[in-house]
């Protein structure tokens, strides 16, 4: 079983997509195991984004992503990681297949609408980051048998 940190960027939420951004992943069969709506410091932006200081769209990145709230969320499924991203689609809306999230709503690389941790270290420090434990809630889903087998 695998865990996911997944991000309703701002774009996501002043356009009125939180709703559908969810439904796509619950609808998916991944399974909600923490979510908190939020404003981001500049601080944990720039821990999140650490990998990408120094590139030449870091500072815009930090603006778009601290520029109003955010919902944070983390998903558990069986590939979970690989799961949310093909249901977001590939990082440039423009080359993300319809049907995803970012090939059905976005235009632009910069406003992207969500985030996905994109491997197992990255989901472990972005959940790390973003969450305590405490913040997991522990739930069993009715719906279990005809999701998984
Ligand atoms: P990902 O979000 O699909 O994992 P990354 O390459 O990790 O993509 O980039 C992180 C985020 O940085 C992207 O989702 C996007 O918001 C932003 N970004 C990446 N490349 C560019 C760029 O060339 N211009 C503007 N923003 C970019
Ligand atoms: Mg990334």
């Amino acid at each position: 079983m695998e865990r996911t940190f997944i991000m309703i960027k701002p774009d996501g939420v002043q356009r009125g997509l939180i709703g559908d951004i969810i439904s796509r992943f619950e609808r998916r069969g991944l399974k909600l195991i923490a979510m908190r709506f939020m404003n981001v410091s500049r601080e944990l932006a720039e821990a999140h984004y650490a990998v990408h200081k120094g590139r030449p769209f870091y500072n815009g990145l930090i603006d778009y992503i601290t520029s109003g709230p955010v919902v944070a969320m983390v998903w558990e499924g069986p590939n979970a990681i690989a799961i949310a991203r093909n249901t977001m689609g590939v990082t440039h809306p423009l080359q993300a297949a319809a049907g995803t999230i970012r090939g059905d709503f976005g235009v632009e690389i910069g406003r992207n609408l969500v985030h996905g941790s994109d491997g197992p270290e990255t989901a472990a420090f972005e959940i790390g980051l973003w969450f305590g434990e405490d913040d997991m809630v522990d739930w069993e889903r009715s719906t279990e048998r005809w999701i998984r087998e």
